[in-house]
């Protein structure tokens, strides 16, 4: 069984060996109207604080698995489970909140026992980001931003869960002081069913600026700036195929688990995903969404002030990195509306006209503020020698916004040490990727075949076959992949046409650059 605590709802999946989903429930943490949360979470008046109630993920868990257990499913054959949390929220467990866990009476639900066991009742999410004065103080005890993305994975950023635990520490010391355990909202997942903390897995903790991702050990100058203790409050990262043990009786007794059915590390929703897709060594996974991701699979990883470094979570020496660029969908769609008649088919047939290059004109878009590169705004374009020129054709649009998207992802997963193996594999997911034009060129600029795979819920997903996965690993030693090869197909969808890879060699050298002035002229602004 996989489970997967989102920001949005807390869901459910239910595999056999053969990879077939048996059984899936899902509970909106909206529908559980007393709480009042929009989209799962509630956001202060400052605009910038974002929490969601952590009782309210507890009582969604009662109410899922009431809902399974009235759907008929056998909880007895469940050998082991795992699961995904969204990122860098954290959960505060109150002095004396362990031996509630411990003893959980099977008559009542979680959320009558749990309720007094919470320091803090509203638990920071990834959403948050009211602690940017605590991400300059991190980030100058261990000498920048750059050297705290070179211990951490990533540079000090809002959201991420240490900068969270400082604002509590000055903000609120008596709650700090109440708390005896802090998890990350995946190992609060594990230790709901295990009935005891479980450990923080490697691949989440690396969201948290407190992991050194070489040593996988909290970083000791990040935690005595925060506090002396703070490590004492913190279950120790583990790799996160880690099996953390029995689940607890109180599911025996209330639900018919199977006592030996085991509990397995939980991770983030990103790492989850990956697994999920089945990602291998140098495979990139590019989630065309309103915002673009990409995944790269790393085995040395460079990293810097954008984007960040995780430990991968299914090949534990191995590290995954997450690229979110802000204009993706929303970009492409208003150039769309703006050139080619609000019409995808319009959108296809004038990209038609330009060949491959465009010509060497480049077109960079951010209609929006821009994550990677940080803090651009505007739309720029540039004929063949790099000059600016004002405006572009329709179909030079059309072909610049695509082309120049897939650019600057590349340029920038080469940036964190991303190179292409003899067997790596793009895979394309979210909305766009059923375009297939906007693959072609995906193909082509980044020099390799395109696959598509029908995944919905990859986190939840992802949980169970890295379940399934831990509790077989050690006795048999077969890789992750190998075992998880009947999972969802991958679908060839576009293979690099002939030529097309000198001329965006070309042209990813001369974006590069290009990018490098827009930031420079912005920052200048
Ligand atoms: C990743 O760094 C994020 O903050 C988000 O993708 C959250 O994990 C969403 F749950």
């Amino acid at each position: 069984m996989g489970l997967d605590f989102s920001t949005q709802q807390l869901k459910a999946v239910v595999i056999n060996c053969k990879l077939e989903v048996l059984h899936e429930e899902a509970i909106k943490f909206d529908d559980l109207t007393k709480y009042k949360t929009s989209g799962g979470c509630h956001v202060r008046s400052d605009g910038l604080t974002v929490t969601s109630p952590v009782i309210m993920w507890v009582e969604a868990l009662d109410i899922l698995l009431e809902k399974m257990k009235g759907a008929g499913v056998d909880f007895s054959n469940i050998k082991a489970l795992s699961g995904a949390g969204q990122q860098h929220g954290s959960v505060y467990w109150k002095d004396g909140a362990a031996v509630k866990l411990k003893n959980l009476d099977s008559t009542k639900t979680l959320k009558e026992q749990l309720s007094g066991c919470f320091s803090v009742d509203d638990s920071p999410i990834w959403m948050d980001s009211s602690t940017t004065k605590q991400c300059k103080q991190l980030e100058a005890v261990v000498g920048g931003a750059q050297a705290m993305a070179d211990i951490t994975g990533s540079r000090a950023y809002e959201r991420f869960t240490v900068t969270q635990i400082l604002k509590l520490i000055q903000t609120n010391p008596d709650a700090y002081k109440a708390t005896e355990r802090i998890s990350l909202v995946s190992s609060f997942g594990a230790t709901l069913f295990r009935g005891a903390y479980c450990n923080i897995d490697e691949s989440d903790a690396s969201g948290m600026n407190l992991m050194n991702i070489r040593s996988r050990k909290w970083e000791k100058t990040v935690i005595d700036a925060c506090s002396k203790d703070l490590a004492s409050k913190l279950e120790d990262p583990v790799p996160s195929i880690t099996v953390q043990g029995a689940v607890s009786q109180y599911y025996v007794d209330r639900y018919g688990f199977n006592p030996d059915c085991e509990v397995v590390c939980f991770t983030g929703d990103n790492p989850a995903s990956l697994a999920g897709m089945r990602l291998a060594d140098d495979d990139i996974a590019v989630s065309l969404g309103s915002s673009d991701v990409l995944f790269l699979w790393l085995r040395e990883p460079i990293a810097r002030t954008e984007g960040h470094v995780f430990v991968n979570p299914v090949d534990t020496s191995a590290y995954m990195a997450l690229l979110c660029f802000k204009n993706g969908s929303l970009t492409r769609e208003a150039v769309r509306d703006e050139h080619c008649s609000k019409s995808w088919d319009n959108f296809v047939k004038l990209m038609a006209d330009e060949p491959v290059g465009n010509n060497g004109f480049i077109g960079l878009y951010y209609t929006i503020a821009e994550i990677i590169p940080s803090n651009v705004e505007g739309c720029y374009y540039f004929d063949a020698d790099d000059n600016p020129v004002n405006s572009l054709t329709a179909s030079q649009h059309a072909r610049a916004v695509i082309e120049g998207q897939f650019l600057s992802r590349r340029i920038h997963a080469e940036d964190m040490g991303f190179k292409f193996g003899e067997n790596s594999r793009i895979l394309a997911t979210g909305g766009a990727s059923n375009n297939m034009t906007i693959l072609q060129v995906m193909s082509n600029v980044f020099g390799a075949s395109v696959y598509t795979q029908d995944v919905a819920n990859s986190a939840s997903l992802g949980g169970a076959m890295l379940a399934m996965h831990a509790v077989k690993v050690t006795a048999d030693n077969i890789s992750y992949q190998e075992r998880l090869k009947d999972g969802p197909e991958f679908k060839l969808a576009a293979t690099p046409q002939a030529g097309s890879k000198e001329i965006y060699d070309i042209m990813a050298a001369r974006c590069r650059s290009l990018e490098g002035r827009v930031v420079s002229d912005n920052a200048a602004l």
